[in-house]
């Protein structure tokens, strides 16, 4: 009989974008401590002490180190609470963030 197929069509779609992601940087100076540097890593990025460790002799070495990845608002506000910890302790340690491409 004509009509009583069941024909079913699936369509995907993307509909979710994915929001851009944004890079904590860490950067190098000749002046702040190892230790204070390690303290702020495990306080506003949550990382244990051999992370900690690893990033902050990364960026000494090589000048920058990637904390982390995050959305830009989290990347931020991570960035600006590390950086107001250093200044709160008059050190020049700084956090940047950069969109990942
Ligand atoms: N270079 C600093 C020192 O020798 C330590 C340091 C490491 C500072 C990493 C900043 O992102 C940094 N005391």
């Amino acid at each position: 009989m004509a009509g009583s197929g069941t024909n079913v069509e699936v369509r995907t779609r993307e509909k979710t974008a994915k929001p851009p992601l944004y890079k904590v940087i860490l950067l190098n100076d000749d002046f702040t401590p190892r230790e204070f540097v390690v303290m702020v890593l495990k306080s506003v990025f949550r990382m244990d002490e051999g992370a900690a460790l690893g990033v902050m002799l990364t960026a000494h070495r090589r000048g920058a180190c990637v904390v982390a990845v995050y959305t830009r608002e989290i990347a931020e506000t991570k960035s600006s609470q590390a950086n107001d910890l250093a200044k709160r302790h008059e050190y020049p340690l700084r956090f940047t963030t950069e969109k990942e491409t």
